[in-house]
C-alpha cells in the first residue's frame, strides 16, 4: 500500500492530481487547507492498495534479509552471553555487602531461581551497595507496573500483539466483558486484523453478537479509514492481531499493514511466564520497538516460575499493566499493580 500527500490551490486541483497519480481506486484518508502567503493551500492525503500480492512479495523479501542479519547477531550475542557470565560471577563473589539481612539473601536467592537473570540481580546488589534503600523499593524502581486502567492508557483504541497461542484473542475478550461489567451501556467494538486466524475470528464475532458488541474486520486501508471515522462512537475498540512469521519484525509489520493509519492507540505486548527467557529474548527480537506501551502477561495459571516477568520488564522498561491467570473467560484477568505482581514471584500467589 502506498500513502501520499498532494497538494493543489483548490480541492479539484489536488483530488486531480491523485486520481493521475494514484487512480480510481485511491481514498483520501484526510484533507485540511492551510493560508500560506495570503494564498489558501488545500492538503490531501490518499492511499492505495498496492496489491497483496506485491506486498506480500516485500514483505519476504525483507524478511530473508533479516534472517541473514539475525545470524550474524545472533553469534556475537553467544559471545556477548558467555562474556558476561564470566564477569557476573567474578563481581558477584567480590561484591561484599554486609548490610544484607538473611531476609534479603534469601529473597535474592529466591530472585536467581525464578530466572530474572544475571542483569537483573547484578543491579539489584549494586543498588543495595549504593544507596541500601529498602529492598522492596529497590526492586518497585527496577520494574514499572502501570494498571490496564489507569489514564495512561485512556485512548479507546487498544491493540494486542504477539506471539502465536499466547491469548491475545482471549485477553481482548476478558478485557471487552470486564469493561462491559464495570461499565454499564459501554460500547465496544472488536476487531479482527487476524485475517488468516479462523478460530479467534470467530471467537471474537461469537462473543460480539452475544454480548452485543460491535464486531468489524480490517483487510485494508478502507477499514481502517472507515473505523477510524467511527472511532469516538466507542467507549472502547479492542483490536486482534495475528502472531508473526519467523524474521518478521513488529515495525516492518506494521509499516505494510492497514494499521499504520492509526495514530492514537496503546500497543500491548502480550506474553506469558511459561515462556523461557531465550524464548522471551526471540519473541522480543520480534516485537520491541518504541510503539509498545505495555506488557501483558497470560498463562499465569499454567507457569512454575515468574522471573521472565522481571526479567522482560527490567530489560525493556516498558510497563506491565494486566495479568491473566485462566483459560475461562470468567475470573481470569485483573490489571497489574505491584503487591500482585510480588505476590506472584516471591509466593506464587495467583491474583484470584
Ligand atoms: N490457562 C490459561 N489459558 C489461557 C489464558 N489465556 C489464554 N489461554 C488459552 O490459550 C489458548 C490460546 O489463546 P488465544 O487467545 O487463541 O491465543 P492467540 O494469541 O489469540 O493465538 P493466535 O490467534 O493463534 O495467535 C486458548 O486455548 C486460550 O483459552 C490464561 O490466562 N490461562
Ligand atoms: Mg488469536
Amino acid at each position: 500500500m502506498q500513502i501520499k500527500t498532494f497538494k493543489g490551490y483548490s480541492t479539484h486541483e489536488a483530488l486531480k492530481r491523485i486520481k493521475k497519480e494514484m487512480g480510481e481506486s485511491a481514498i483520501i484518508l484526510n484533507s485540511r487547507s492551510e493560508e500560506v502567503n495570503g494564498k489558501k493551500i488545500y492538503t490531501i492525503m490518499a492511499a492505495r492498495d498496492l496489491g497483496v500480492e506485491q506486498d506480500k512479495q516485500e514483505q519476504e523479501k525483507r524478511a530473508i534479509d533479516n534472517v541473514e542479519n539475525n545470524e550474524v547477531e545472533e553469534r556475537w550475542y553467544q559471545e556477548w552471553k558467555y562474556f558476561k557470565e564470566q564477569i557476573y560471577s567474578l563481581i558477584k563473589d567480590s561484591l561484599d555487602i554486609p548490610s544484607l539481612s538473611s531476609r534479603q539473601k534469601t529473597a535474592i536467592r529466591h530472585l536467581e531461581m525464578e530466572g530474572v537473570g544475571q542483569d537483573f540481580i547484578m543491579n539489584l546488589l549494586v543498588l543495595l551497595k549504593r544507596n541500601g534503600r529498602s529492598f522492596m523499593n529497590i526492586l518497585n524502581n527496577m520494574i514499572k507496573v502501570i494498571p490496564f486502567d489507569s489514564p495512561k492508557f485512556s485512548d479507546n483504541c487498544h491493540i494486542m500483539v504477539g506471539p502465536h497461542g499466547v491469548g491475545k484473542t482471549a485477553t481482548i475478550l476478558k478485557l471487552a466483558l470486564k469493561y462491559k461489567r464495570e461499565n454499564k451501556g459501554a460500547r465496544i467494538c472488536l476487531v479482527n486484523v487476524d485475517g488468516y486466524q479462523g478460530k479467534g475470528k470467530l471467537l471474537l464475532k461469537h462473543y460480539a453478537e452475544l454480548s452485543d458488541f460491535e464486531y468489524k474486520e480490517i483487510h485494508g486501508l478502507k477499514d481502517v479509514a472507515a473505523l477510524l471515522s467511527e472511532a469516538s462512537e466507542y467507549d472502547r475498540i479492542f483490536i486482534d492481531t495475528p502472531g508473526l512469521k519467523r524474521g518478521m519484525h513488529l515495525d516492518l509489520w506494521w509499516e505494510n499493514s492497514p494499521l499504520k493509519l492509526i495514530e492514537n492507540c496503546h500497543v500491548h505486548l502480550v506474553l506469558s511466564p511459561v515462556y523461557s527467557r531465550e524464548q522471551v529474548d526471540y519473541y522480543l527480537s520480534m516485537f520491541l520497538c518504541d510503539r509498545l506501551s505495555s506488557l501483558i502477561w497470560t498463562k499465569l495459571d499454567e507457569a512454575c516460575i515468574y522471573g521472565t516477568m522481571l526479567y522482560t520488564g527490567f530489560t525493556t522498561q516498558i510497563p506491565i499493566s494486566l495479568f491473566t491467570y485462566g483459560a475461562t473467560l470468567k475470573n481470569s484477568i485483573v490489571v497489574a499493580s505491584g503487591p500482585l505482581l510480588w505476590n506472584l514471584v516471591f509466593k506464587h500467589k495467583l491474583p484470584c
